[in-house]
Order: structure tokens, then C-alpha cells, then sequence
């Protein structure tokens, strides 16, 4: 897939390292918001194998409360233009906004990731406009009350729909068919029972696919553990989305998930 003056090549697995620019995320909340302690966590894990970084201003974990667009914008474009200019690495923006979208390629960003799927108040034309790749996810509800009661009759059939009829909007809109990332998005509006059959299923989602499950809460659930000890179970779910075929797997320890998705990669390749 070409992002602007960069090509990555989806038929082997690449790990996306995050980058979170915001003072409440989840699990390394404040860690990074200056520009200087970004650009060297993102060169740690360039280092480490991650082919892109996705930096997010607005966090969109459970609960998380909207920021905005003057404090998303405040908190990402410094940091995209200071990895722009000092690494080789596509960079891509996690944001559900047209403004922010526009000024994070203008930047140096090479790809969005909109957690809205492109159905916010011109993101559609903005992509358009901006002829770069982009992950469509899915969600149900919002951020803030999200995991209230999330509810499916058939979790797998209603997100395969969902990001087949955003896609066709995407193609509608003029974004090109090879530009298109798609991501059933893990723990948003979804039980845990909904995020393991999606898992299952993750080949009948559609494709190329990107993985988010590091760190999250479904891993919390099934080993009764505190985010800062879910490393082991995030890197198995990493290895086991590759080998069900996922292109992109986002994640918080880069280190770790290369090595495991090397392996897998090999035994897949033979
Ligand atoms: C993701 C993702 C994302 N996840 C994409 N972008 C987050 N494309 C942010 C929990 O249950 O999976 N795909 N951007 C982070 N969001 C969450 C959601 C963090 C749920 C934590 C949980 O703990």
C-alpha cells in the first residue's frame, strides 16, 4: 500500500507502535504529551520494528470525555512535525476530526485512523481530498457511554456490514478501493463474549485488517489483571490476529509483539 511517498507491504504483518499525545489515556496517560519525549518514545519504537506510528490527541477509551479541536491540534502537530522530520516512518493521525485530519497531513502524516469510520462532519471529503490510506473502525455508540450495554443480535454479521456499507461511502465519495484499512474495533461498545467471537471470526471481517487488543480491557477480563500487567496476553492475541490474517497490529510494547509476530510470520510463510 503506498502512504504519500512511502510503500508497505500488507502481505507481511506490520506493527503499528502507539503514540498517545493525551493527558488521560488509558494506560501511559501524560507519558508523551511533550514533543521531545514523543520523538523519542516513537524513535524507541522505530528501533524496536514498527513500520508506523499512530498518534492520538483525544483519547477514545472507555469513558473518555471529547477535547477540543484547538487542544487536539495543539497536542498532535508538534509531535508529527518533529518525527516528520527526524525518522523514517509513516505516521498516522488517530483522530475523528476534518480540521485535525487535514492539519496532521499537512504536517507529514501519512494515513488516518478515524475510530468513527468516516462519519463524522467532513471527514468523508477531507480524505477525499487528501488521497492518503485510511482505517475504518467500527464502533457502537460513543466513547463516553459506549460499554453501558452494548448489544448485537450477530456481533460478527453487524460488523462486517457495517464496514462493508463504509467502505462503499468511502468509494462514493472518490477514496480510492486500495486506500481502504479496515477494523472491528476491540472493546469499542462490545462484551467481552462480542470481542472473542469477532476474534474467532476476524477473516470473515473483511481485508487488509488492523488489530487493536493491546493493553485493553477484554485482556483484563479473561486474566483478572490491571493494565500494566497485560504484556503477555496482548502479544498472544497479536500473534494469533496475524495468523487469522490481520495486516496491522496496533500496539503499546513493540518490542515484544515484532518477536512474536516474526515467528508467526515465518511458520505462515513455509
Ligand atoms: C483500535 C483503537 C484505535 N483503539 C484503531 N484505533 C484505541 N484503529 C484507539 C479497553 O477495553 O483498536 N483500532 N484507537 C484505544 N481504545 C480503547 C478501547 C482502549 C477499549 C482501551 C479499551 O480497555
Amino acid at each position: 500500500m503506498q502512504f504519500r511517498d512511502k510503500q508497505l507491504d500488507l502481505s507481511r504483518p506490520q506493527v503499528m507502535g502507539i503514540l498517545n499525545v493525551t493527558p488521560d489515556s488509558f494506560s501511559d496517560g501524560g507519558r508523551f504529551v511533550d514533543p521531545h519525549t514523543a520523538l523519542q518514545q516513537a524513535r524507541k519504537m522505530v528501533q524496536e520494528g514498527a513500520s508506523i506510528i499512530d498518534i492520538g490527541g483525544e483519547s477514545t477509551r472507555p469513558g473518555a470525555q471529547p477535547v477540543s479541536t484547538d487542544e487536539e491540534l495543539a497536542r498532535v502537530i508538534p509531535v508529527i512535525e518533529a518525527i516528520s522530520r527526524e525518522l523514517d516512518v509513516i505516521i498516522s493521525i488517530d483522530t475523528t476530526k476534518d480540521a485535525v485530519m487535514r492539519e496532521a497531513v499537512g504536517a507529514g502524516a501519512h494515513m488516518i485512523n478515524d475510530v468513527m469510520a468516516l462519519q463524522g462532519e467532513g471527514t468523508l471529503q477531507a480524505v477525499a481530498d487528501l488521497q492518503v490510506p485510511v482505517c475504518l473502525m467500527h464502533m457502537q455508540g460513543e466513547p463516553r457511554t459506549m460499554q453501558q450495554a452494548p448489544h448485537y443480535e450477530d456481533v460478527v454479521s453487524e460488523v462486517r456490514g457495517f464496514l462493508a456499507r463504509r467502505r462503499q461511502a468511502c468509494l462514493e465519495a472518490g477514496i480510492a478501493a486500495n486506500q481502504i484499512i479496515l477494523d472491528p474495533g476491540f472493546g469499542f461498545g462490545k462484551t467481552l463474549e462480542h470481542n472473542l467471537r469477532l476474534f474467532k471470526h476476524l477473516p470473515e471481517i473483511g481485508s487488509p485488517l488492523l488489530v487493536g487488543v493491546s493493553r485493553k480491557s477484554m485482556i483484563g477480563s479473561m486474566l483478572d489483571l490491571p493494565v500494566d500487567q497485560r504484556l503477555h496476553g496482548s502479544v498472544a492475541l497479536a500473534a494469533l490476529a496475524v495468523w487469522l490474517g490481520a495486516a496491522i497490529i496496533r500496539v503499546h510494547d513493540v518490542a515484544a509483539s515484532v518477536q512474536a509476530i516474526r515467528c508467526v510470520a515465518a511458520v505462515q510463510r513455509i
